[in-house]
């Protein structure tokens, strides 16, 4: 049964009625872009077909919220919604809530069902997902007129300040802004967006994704880190955010200012470059870019783990055109550009090198670029 089914059937044996609407905000992975985010720079991500779906009906007051997996109903009404008032899961639906009504919108009261397949913790992007089904269903109930750009600003705002979690905004813009056969080349400064085709099946490839299952290490405060890191190089550069400089700055840097610069700045170039061939139709011709991203994200940036390190190697190995790892960092999943007929011996020969290496067995599955959030 798929997510939005699920959603349904939960909010009618929680709530004891029919929901009036379900909506699907997709998981995401990023093609090329890693950490770019938060320094006004480039990202490329696109949309998978997992989702999480918010079936939705109107309520006299307060708003309650069950999913799939939890147990009972969480409640809230506007006296709970300070930061910190909502904990747990329920704390990325009552974030929604709360940045709306801080924005000075007229939410309106309402009972929620959630229910999901995107992995949780994969860093496949579960968490906008789920604020961004919910913006959604909440602006549609509530004719509530936001453009798509205000509902990915606030849904960043409740990762941001409700939840606490410091990211940029590529998740939120991945799920709310993408389209099916398209990857979502994004100015993270302005919000222009540019719809790129990517159309691998045609091209006879695969974009494989192996999710290593790799325990997160340390995931919130180094990703915390990194970030202030990259503000004070920019502070010390005397630019807004290091979107602005160039490689001609590597020689005022050294130690871990310089790698961390050298990362954003050359992988905000291979986002360009990436686009630029994508643009003329050469898919093939991004495997180098990703590789070339993973080894920046593995030397300069430092976020990968021995798991991710191991299923980008087997798998150029194994004839991959390129691979990285995609997302935050510190495990997760890795995308790995393959002819579509070798995608099934890529997986299998990663999986038998983490049984050899004693790691974890991974999950993999090819991803398709899909559409954004919906109302189905
Ligand atoms: C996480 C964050 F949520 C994004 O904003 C982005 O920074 C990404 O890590 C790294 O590119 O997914």
């Amino acid at each position: 049964m798929t997510p939005i089914a699920r959603a349904s059937r939960l909010f009618s044996s929680a709530f004891g009625a029919a929901p009036a609407a379900v909506w699907a905000a997709p998981g995401r992975v990023n093609l090329i872009g890693e950490h770019t985010d938060y320094n006004d720079g480039y990202v490329l991500p696109f949309a998978l077909p997992q989702v999480t779906a918010a079936a939705v009906l109107p309520a006299s007051s307060g708003w309650s919220v069950c999913s799939e997996g939890q147990d009972g109903t969480v409640s809230f009404d506007p006296s709970d919604l300070k930061p910190g008032g909502v904990t747990d899961w329920a704390a990325y639906v009552a974030g929604v809530v709360w940045a709306l009504r801080d924005s000075g919108a007229d939410v309106p009261p309402a009972r929620i069902a959630i229910a999901s397949d995107v992995p949780i913790g994969a860093g496949l992007s579960s968490s906008a997902a789920i604020e961004c089904a919910v913006m959604a269903a909440l602006c549609s109930l509530g004719g509530l007129d936001l453009s798509a750009e205000a509902q990915v600003r606030l849904a960043q705002r409740a990762e941001n300040e409700y939840v606490g979690a410091p990211t940029g905004i590529m998740d939120q813009s991945a799920s709310t802004l993408s389209r099916a056969g398209h990857a979502l080349f994004l100015d993270c400064r302005t919000l222009s967006v540019e719809h790129i085709p990517f159309d691998v099946a045609a091209a006879g490839l695969s974009v494989l994704v192996v999710n290593t299952n790799a325990p997160h290490r340390h995931v919130d405060g180094e990703y915390a880190d990194r970030r202030a890191v990259c503000e004070a190089a920019a502070r010390t550069l005397g630019v807004r955010a290091l979107r602005d400089v160039g490689p001609e700055v590597f020689s005022r840097l050294d130690g871990v200012a310089l790698r961390r610069v050298r990362h954003v700045v050359t992988e905000n170039q291979r986002v360009l470059d990436t686009v630029h061939l994508l643009r003329s139709g050469d898919i093939r011709g991004i495997g180098p870019l990703m590789t070339a991203s993973h080894k920046s994200m593995r030397d300069d940036f430092e976020i990968t783990v021995p798991e991710v390190d191991t299923a980008v190697e087997v798998a150029l190995e194994n004839g991959a055109y390129g691979a990285r790892m995609t997302g935050g960092g510190f495990g997760g999943c890795v995308l790995a550009l393959v002819d579509a007929s070798r995608a099934s011996a890529v997986a299998s020969a990663v999986a038998e090198a983490f049984a050899s290496a004693g790691f974890t067995a991974p999950d993999s599955f090819v991803a398709t670029p899909s559409q954004g959030v919906h109302r189905v």
